[in-house]
């Protein structure tokens, strides 16, 4: 099955990345799978050169540590493939403006600044490019990807009428819960890396008694009985989603064990720290490796140019470049 998948260098992996993607990308690694660092992307906002250098390689290794590997999938940098941003220009004059402008992603993150870049409209199509690159045909992400993903089929559908058929058209892929995390301590704002408050997300490196102290402060409410319903028990909910997650049930079964918000709680932490206590241990060995990690970035670089570079020239061909 060919898939294909990115996560921004934007900051530290949190819980959100990890079971809403990246846990769903370890399950489906296979020859045919690429997943890439998207560090073009983080450049649509203010980010240090020496702060992105860095996330770069912390979230190489982070994904490594997650499960990925190299010998069973195409593990690679978006900015050392330079088809992405060459494919971005082609499509770029497929879409349209009005298009971009109501993407949700883009009307709240322009909100929130002045003079933001030209880059954060132009985002999503350099999505797009890097899905069509590799002609996947499911694209595992977190529900907040969904917008994005039916745009790419939009344009993938436009070119291939307007040009002839280059483009496999793809298909998101939500896990079935923890789709979209939501911050612990303002459940109606997503779990997020660029905007969370400070016990509102669970890192990836978390030491066990942070998960631990961040769990058990984590927002409910007062009434007391546990229930499944995120429009009266959205903290709650949310709890009872990353349970589910791991432990693969439903939230509502998950529901059912418990009577008390502290045993749910207690548990949670426990099962939480047991999935990412080894994750963190794999990290510190293969982030003391720099060497290691730029080699299997080279090696992914090269593969994923091999199969991205045939689907670029097929379609600026298609489009009457020379
Ligand atoms: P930023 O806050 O910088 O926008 P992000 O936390 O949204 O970053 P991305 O790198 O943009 O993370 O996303 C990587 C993957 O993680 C995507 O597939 C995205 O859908 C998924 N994801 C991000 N946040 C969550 C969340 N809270 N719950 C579930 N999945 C998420
Ligand atoms: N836009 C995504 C990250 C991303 C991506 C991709 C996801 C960039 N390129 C290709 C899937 C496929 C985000 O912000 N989460």
């Amino acid at each position: 099955m060919r898939i294909l998948s990115g996560i921004q260098p934007s900051g530290t992996m949190h819980l959100g990345n990890y079971l809403g993607a990246v846990r769903q990308w370890v399950a489906a690694q296979n020859p045919e799978a690429f997943f890439c660092v998207v560090d073009l992307h983080a450049l649509t906002l203010e980010i240090e050169p020496s702060q992105l250098r860095t996330q770069t390689w912390d979230t190489l290794a982070s994904l490594l540590a997650a499960g990925l590997d190299p010998a069973q999938c195409t593990l690679f940098i978006q900015s050392q493939v330079p088809f992405h941003t060459q494919m971005s220009w082609l499509l770029e004059c497929v879409a349209s403006y009005g298009e971009l402008t109501r993407m949700t992603q883009f009307k709240e993150k322009s909100g929130r600044q002045e003079g933001y870049r030209v880059g954060l409209l132009t985002y999503p199509v350099l999505m797009a490019g890097d899905i069509l690159l590799y002609s996947a045909q499911q694209v595992p992400v977190g529900d907040d990807q969904r917008q994005h993903l039916e745009l790419t089929r939009d344009i993938a559908e436009r070119f291939n009428n307007r040009y002839g058929e280059v483009f496999t058209i793809p298909v998101g892929v939500q896990p079935p819960a923890a789709a979209r995390v939501m911050d612990l301590q303002e459940p109606s704002r997503k779990m997020s890396k660029s905007l969370s408050s400070p016990l509102g997300s669970i890192f990836l490196l978390d030491e066990p008694s942070a998960i631990e102290k961040k769990i058990k402060k984590a927002v409910t409410d007062t009434d007391g009985e546990v229930r499944y319903d995120w429009e009266t028990k959205p903290g709650l909910s949310n709890l009872l989603e990353i349970f589910a997650c791991i432990t693969g049930e439903t939230p509502a079964a998950v529901a059912e064990r418990y009577e008390r918000y502290g045993d749910l709680k207690s548990d949670l932490a426990a099962a939480v720290i047991a999935e990412l206590t080894p994750v963190r241990e794999r990290y510190d060995v293969l982030r003391a490796d720099p060497a290691q990690l730029a080699s299997i970035a080279a090696q992914g670089a090269d593969k994923a140019s091999q199969v991205a570079g045939e689907r670029y020239r097929l379609a600026a061909s298609a489009m009457g470049l020379i």
